[in-house]
């Protein structure tokens, strides 16, 4: 398979692939747009293309308690752990009629194995943390991984445990500086927030962003970070506020220069990035006109960087394009995306799910017609200037 497409393992440097196959398994009800099945599909045809070949591929145990407890509350932990489907728990302890936790409402659901779920998705974030210390792996892939909406005790926009924080916190172990990049349709919250009061990480949000109308309504421009003269975090929160229908060709301008400038003055040992989907055109959930070939420019662009990073997934509502984005992107990681043929393996299970079968369906082919774009230059140019400014007090 590998030969005959072409694929060889990259020369120099390790590709690492981390899943759980149990945690596609679960699901978030019938109607809840999070489809952990999109897993399957973006793993079977990774596989299709014969890309395991390419790489080293872990089988991923659960994290343990205490291993979620380096970031959670142990109050919440413990909920989560024994709260079952059937109740909808009130904070009732502090007469507060709002959900304990933010848990059983529709965004966060409990549903059977909920904790098996999380504990899987954080075990493939910090198995992928892990070998990426070690040095055994330079780029290591967690598509399970990547809610970063999750808080210490809180559960929020269909994250319960913030993998992509206790990933973090494992590099920090090794590495004095990691830098964040978040290029999911949302606001990257849970992840900034953690980490507001250090310079040790530095994180980046490219988000649609409208307080009213879109969750979950943070990340402005001037949004970085508690601006304590004693907070050494002041400045290390990049906020990138879009709005509806942006295009490759300017998020990629966006993205390079802005990464590109913090990555000069920040000095990364290690790079976090979150893939999440839903920034493609056509999502369920998004509004932007991204292409897979856009969303992949970053990974791209990221990989120029030389420096070990881990991939997480993320959102991603429309299954058939989270499978080509993050196929691409592991193409991107291994070096072979100019190898791969753009026309879907035969081989392909669920291929007539695809609709299209390329690798890169046109926005007419996916929309009918792009969406309107409400992203003027002097908006964009708007952005490049703060984050320049910003980053003036951000010391090298
Ligand atoms: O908009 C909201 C809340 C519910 N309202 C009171 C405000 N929630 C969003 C949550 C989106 C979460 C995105 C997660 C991620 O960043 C990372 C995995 O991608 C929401 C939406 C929406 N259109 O924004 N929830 C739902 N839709 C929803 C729809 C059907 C059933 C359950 C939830
Ligand atoms: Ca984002
Ligand atoms: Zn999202």
């Amino acid at each position: 398979l590998a030969e005959s497409s072409g694929i060889t393992r990259p020369k120099g440097y390790n590709v690492s692939f981390h899943c759980n196959p149990e945690m596609e398994k679960h699901h978030f009800g019938m109607t809840h747009p999070m489809k952990p099945w999109r897993l399957t599909l973006s793993k079977s045809l990774i596989y299709s293309y014969g890309m395991s070949f390419a790489m080293d591929n872990y089988l991923t145990r659960a994290a343990t308690y205490e291993e979620l407890a380096s970031f959670h509350s142990t109050d919440y932990l413990d909920f989560l752990g024994t709260v079952l489907p059937e109740a909808v728990p009130r904070d009732l302890e502090n007469q507060n009629p709002d959900l304990k936790f933010n848990l059983g409402g529709s965004d966060c659901p409990l549903f059977d194995g909920l904790y098996d779920y999380c504990s899987m998705s954080a075990g493939s974030a910090l198995d992928a943390a892990r070998k990426i210390v070690s040095q055994q792996s330079d780029i290591a892939i967690a598509w399970g991984g990547g809610l970063h909406h999750a808080k210490k005790a809180e559960a929020s926009g269909f994250c319960y445990i913030n993998d992509i924080v206790i990933a973090i916190l494992e590099l920090l172990r090794f590495y004095p500086r990691v830098l964040y990049i978040d290029i999911d349709v949302h606001h990257g919250d849970g992840v900034e927030e953690a980490f507001f009061s250090t310079d040790r990480v530095m994180t980046v949000s490219f988000h649609k962003y409208d307080p009213n109308n879109f969750f979950p309504g943070t990340g402005a421009l001037d949004d970085n970070g508690p601006k304590s003269e004693h907070n050494p975090g002041a400045h290390h929160a990049v906020n990138v506020p879009l709005q509806d229908g942006i295009t490759d060709e300017q998020y990629d301008s966006l993205f390079n220069n802005i990464v590109g400038r913090i990555v000069e003055k920040f000095r990364p040992g290690a790079i976090a990035l979150q893939c999440g989907a839903d920034s493609l055109a056509g999502d369920r959930l998004g509004r932007f006109n991204l292409q897979v070939q856009g969303h992949g420019a970053c990974v791209e662009f990221c990989k120029r960087m030389n420096i070990p990073m881990i991939l997480f997934g993320g959102g991603g509502y429309t299954p058939r394009n989270v499978a080509r984005a993050w196929t691409y992107e592991t193409s991107i990681a291994i070096n072979c995306q100019d190898k791969i043929s753009p026309i879907l393996p035969e081989h392909a299970p669920w291929r007539e799910h695809f609709r299209q079968d390329t690798l890169f369906p046109t926005i007419e082919q996916i929309l009918g017609e792009a969406r309107a774009n409400k992203n003027t230059a002097k908006k964009m140019q708007d952005i490049v200037n703060h984050v320049t400014e910003q980053l003036r007090f951000v010391q090298s």
